[in-house]
């Protein structure tokens, strides 16, 4: 098919919409909406062409080409109705850019209103008097509905994507607004504060909730001894922030970074995670000899867990009773680190690099705490870190590569890949294999968890046992794993769930945009890492092995069960 766009002849071999041509041949046209891969369109209006012999323009996300078709995208007509209608979403959105974390960069309305060249002394914003209340009864996320556009994202993502249909249009005409559906603050919705509607939000409604000033406070205590450790999946993405290739590894950067930011230790969360693996593998191994609840399924994505309470209560023996590797990160180091360096545990302040909102959640759980000391006091997503580097003034592309802590820093690429969906699966198959057969396996790799398919397969024949293996990322995904257990007709032994299609690597508090290009990258980056690491399987971590021989004595022993070890509430 041939048309014209700007004077410009492009042919397409296939139906498309006007905007999606234009985008082939690098015509922007602007929208607020538009998201190819929830089928938004339509709602914000802004993304209004002409086109020769139609007395209207015309939306260019939702109309398609045809033969011959010629467009205009930026005649003084179609300009003139973008600038009204930014303007009518002006006046109903905030004047508070100054202290919106989506601001200088993120925000794809202050992005819009610099292209469109809009005089800021003309435009009239939302009044004192129009303003609703934030909700912040969640330790994740902030929805701030004022600064709503009504793109409609947030809501398809939350549906379609997620399957969980917390968010949506209520109320009619004119008074229409995106809200829970319920009405009530998201605390009390189904939502599992995945964070995929903040990655898909076009400006600021829905963020995480803040962490900065407390980690702020935490660094210039001088009685604080402040702990960190960082998720796998941060050492992909952070980079992004600062113009980097998706997938770049910047774990000795962010080391350094944290160093000049007055951090005592610089952790690693993927040290855990190697830790995880010995008392989820004994777990898993336990089960399978002694006639325990299979299949076993992973519980170290709060998300999951928590779509898992509210959802399917009746099913939560069959979660692993492992903390996840951030929360197990605390315990270890309020005691067996607070012991071998002599330091009052209520002096430590552990604070986690995550790329996820839920963790902020999992971290202010009342049985993630001890002796009322909790396990992790602070937890700030990738977005966070990035943010108080800039605020500090950091030039982290020029920073020197740092090395991890020891003690609670070394950690082996089975504990890296923990951060893309199939991740978890493989460490302990690395594991579980050597432990049963009592042989090194052939291969380290186990590809056919690998991927970013929403559900995979595997099996594993050992000692003559066949093991049947899934892998699922994704709410919507967990939920059809959920309901084979449920009607008795799964026939796994062993289950990886993910509540982020893709696993941590498109968290909620990953850098923007994540779309199936950085999730792509960030996955060969933590592959990366695995493959250049010396030691591969977490049974080899020496750092673990010598928390084993100097405190826990074994995995699932009385001491590990006790710090280790939780339960799930319905
Ligand atoms: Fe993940 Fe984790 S891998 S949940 O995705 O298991 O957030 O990266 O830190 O805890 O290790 C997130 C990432 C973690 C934990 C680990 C697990
Ligand atoms: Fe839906 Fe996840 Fe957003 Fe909650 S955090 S509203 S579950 S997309």
């Amino acid at each position: 098919m041939k048309v014209i766009i700007n004077g410009q002849p492009i042919t397409t071999d296939r139906p498309m919409t006007i905007l999606e041509a234009a985008r082939i041949c690098d015509i922007h046209i602007p929208t607020l909406c538009y998201h190819a891969k929830l089928g938004v369109a339509g709602n914000c209006g802004i993304c209004v062409v002409e086109v020769a012999g139609s007395a209207n323009p015309v939306l260019a996300c939702e109309t398609e080409i045809t033969e011959g078709m010629e467009i205009v995208t930026d005649s003084a007509r179609v300009k003139a109705l973008r600038e009204r209608r930014l303007r009518e979403i002006l006046s109903s959105h905030p004047n508070d850019c100054l202290t919106c974390f989506r601001s200088q960069g993120d925000c794809q309305l202050q992005d819009l209103v610099y292209q469109l060249g809009i005089d800021m002394d003309t435009v009239t914003f939302r009044s004192q008097a129009q303003m609703v209340d934030k909700d912040l009864s969640s330790p994740s996320l902030l929805r701030d509905m004022n600064k709503c556009i009504k793109c409609g994202r947030c809501v398809a993502v939350c549906d379609q994507v997620q399957g969980i249909g917390a968010l949506g249009y209520v109320r009619h005409g004119a008074e229409e607004i995106i809200d829970t559906v319920s009405g009530l603050p998201i605390a009390e919705t189904s939502c599992i504060y995945c964070g995929q509607c903040i990655n898909v939000c076009p400006v600021g409604a829905i963020t995480e909730n803040l962490s900065i000033y407390q980690f702020t406070k935490a660094v210039a205590d001088p009685d604080m001894t402040v702990l960190v450790q960082i998720a796998p999946a941060v050492k992909v993405a952070l980079g992004e922030e600062f113009k980097l290739p998706a997938g770049t590894d910047v774990s000795g950067k962010l080391v350094t970074a944290l160093r000049l930011l007055g951090v005592d230790k610089v952790f690693n969360t993927d040290f855990s995670a190697d830790l995880t693996i010995m008392e989820e593998g004994t777990e898993f191994l336990g089960r399978l000899n002694n006639s325990g609840q299979l299949p076993m399924i992973t519980s170290c994505c709060p998300s999951w867990v928590k779509f898992a309470e509210q959802n399917y209560p009746q099913l939560l023996p069959h979660l692993s009773s492992c903390k996840s590797p951030q929360q197990m990160f605390g315990a270890i180091a309020k005691t067996f680190y607070a012991q071998k360096e002599n330091l009052n545990p209520g002096k430590i302040c552990v604070v986690s690099v995550m790329p996820c909102v839920t963790k902020k959640f999992e971290a202010s759980r009342p049985e993630m705490a001890r002796d009322g000391i909790r396990e992790v006091d602070i937890v700030l997503t990738t977005r966070e870190l990035a943010k108080l580097i800039r605020l500090n003034k950091i030039n982290f592309n020029q920073l020197a590569d740092g090395d991890f802590d020891y003690d609670l820093g070394f950690a082996t690429g089975a504990g890296t890949i923990f951060g893309v969906t199939g991740g978890v699966m493989e460490a302990a198959v690395r594991t579980i294999s050597e432990v049963i057969t009592g042989t090194q396996r052939e291969k380290i790799e186990f590809m056919p968890v690998r991927g970013l398919a929403g559900v995979k397969e595997a099996e594993i024949t050992l000692n003559g046992q066949t093991l049947r293996l899934a892998v699922v990322s994704g709410a919507r995904n967990a939920a059809r794993i959920m309901e084979q257990i449920k009607d008795g007709s799964s026939p796994y032994h062993f289950i990886e769930v993910m509540g982020c299609p893709g696993g941590c690597i498109a968290g909620g508090g990953q850098p923007l945009p994540v779309m199936s290009t950085e999730i792509q990258n960030r996955a060969r980056g933590l592959y990366a890492i695995d493959e250049g690491k010396a030691v591969r399987k977490s049974h080899e971590n020496p750092a673990i092995k010598a928390v084993y021989e100097q405190f826990l004595t074994e995995p699932n022993g009385h001491l590990a069960h006790e710090l280790l070890h939780t339960h799930y509430t319905d």
